[in-house]
């Protein structure tokens, strides 16, 4: 089936619009309706395409919450919603945010310097880039020095919640370990959005999630202490999968706009020479994955992060075939079916721990499926990449704006009207690949 483009556009936009909160657009006016950081640059990379002036504000929105130490928090609070939890009264860090900014207290991927520089390329306007620029450069600078002690190139994770793949099996080994204690009492939110409480993470993930947060909010977010304790410390190859590529815009800004470049160029060289050492432990089978420092392995889970650092453009052709050949296997398609039905799940089919309609441990998400073809494009698999594009066109379909899709039937899941994959869905009817950015 051929999904009809010219209606899907136009329905996503109506998704983007209704979603849209004066300076930003909220994920999901019921589940999430604040603004969070790597949706916000999702919904800017559409919005290149027909408002140039929300991609604008989409960014400038996001950037206005930033931390002195340049962290850029994962959601900015709008006051008057309440029923999110955990919501501003939870995280606390007035004296870290902007002042009259009510923010959380980790990161989310740092998508925002590609979007960005998408921005750019749509709009020409390098008066704003460069004025964004500073705030985009301490925001890696603070993911490759404050989260980065070892110096070995890539950003540590100290929370699920960070790698936006929430709920991923990658984290339950790291989840295990952690026994939660003295927690406060809290009351979930997010079961009252959804058609069925397995749609999201168990309330024993929840009690780790909180408690982890407990142990950030205990030493008020100071990254030196914190790195000490916290028994959750993940090198994220899909977080620095894209941490690459944004250092990558990052350089492309500062050549447009005439800035230093030398840090970043710093920054690339180190994660250039060492990504295959901290992220590919066999690359005979060309597959990827995070590196736990705590237990100081490798997180050997078979989900969609494998094959994700085919994002990243910068490794040799011949190891990246392997990866690919992953994409046409039967464990990223439902049996029986060929692989070009499929869109890519967030885990292998045949695993233990895959769940179909389980938020991050199964479902197909659409932002994962467009960094994919993102990827394809860069090493020009076009055949591939047109496949993967033409599967998403296709799941989304009739104008179903879901949050995630059941990798079986292709019902949707989560919250409906969710904006990234309006936004994306907009990007791919456009078939633009980023690949400038190698
Ligand atoms: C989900 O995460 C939030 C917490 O940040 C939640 O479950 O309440 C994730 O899918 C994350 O990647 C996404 O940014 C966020 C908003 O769409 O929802």
């Amino acid at each position: 089936m051929k999904a009809d483009y010219t209606k899907l556009l136009s329905d996503a936009k109506t998704v983007l619009e209704k979603n849209w909160r004066g300076k930003y657009t909220v994920p999901s006016p019921t589940l999430y309706p604040h603004q969070w950081s790597w949706d916000s640059a999702f919904h800017s990379i559409g919005y290149t395409h027909y408002a140039l002036n929300k991609a604008k504000s989409e960014l400038d929105s996001i950037l206005s919450g930033q931390w002195k130490n340049g962290l850029l928090p994962h959601i900015i609070f709008d006051p008057k919603v309440k029923g999110y939890f955990p919501g501003p009264d939870y995280w606390k860090t007035e004296s870290h945010s902007p002042k009259g900014i009510l923010t959380s207290g980790i990161v989310q991927p740092p998508v925002h310097a590609i979007a960005a520089l998408k921005y750019y390329k749509h709009s020409h306007d390098e008066k704003t880039i460069s004025r964004w620029f500073p705030r985009l450069k301490n925001f890696h600078r603070y993911l490759l020095v404050s989260r980065d002690p070892e110096h070995s190139g890539f950003a540590t994770i100290y929370h699920p919640w960070e790698s936006g793949f929430d709920d991923s099996p990658r984290w339950d080994e790291g989840l295990a370990r952690i026994e939660p204690k003295n927690l406060p009492k809290y009351e979930r939110k997010d079961l009252q959005h959804v058609k069925k409480t397995e749609e999201r993470p168990t309330n024993e993930d929840y009690d780790r999630y909180i408690y982890l947060t407990e142990i950030l909010k205990r030493y008020d977010y100071e990254d030196k202490s914190i790195y000490k304790v916290i028994p959750f410390k993940i090198k994220d190859v899909v977080f620095n999968t894209i941490l690459y590529v944004a250092n990558k815009a990052l350089l492309k800004i500062a050549q447009i706009t005439g800035k230093d470049k030398n840090e970043i160029i710093d920054w690339l060289g180190r994660q250039e020479d060492r990504f295959l050492r901290q992220f590919c432990p066999d690359p005979e089978l060309g597959l990827f994955y995070d590196y736990d420092l705590i237990a100081d392995k490798f997180v050997r889970k078979r989900t969609v992060a494998i094959l994700m650092p085919i994002y990243t453009g910068l490794i040799e052709k011949p190891l990246i075939e392997r990866t690919i050949q992953w994409l046409d296997d039967s464990h990223f398609s439902e049996e029986g079916l060929p692989p070009e039905n499929s869109a890519i799940p967030s885990t292998d089919l045949d695993s233990p721990y895959f769940r179909h309609i389980t938020y991050w441990r199964g479902p197909i998400w659409v932002n994962t499926n467009w960094m994919l073809f993102q990827g394809l494009c860069k090493y020009n698999f076009k055949e591939h990449a047109e496949r993967l594009r033409e599967a998403v066109l296709d799941l989304v379909g009739d104008s179903r704006f879901y949050e995630y899709f059941d990798p079986y039937d292709g019902s949707g899941h989560g919250s409906n009207n969710f904006s990234w994959t309006a936004s994306l869905t907009i990007d791919l009817i456009y078939k633009c690949d980023m690949t400038e950015i190698r």
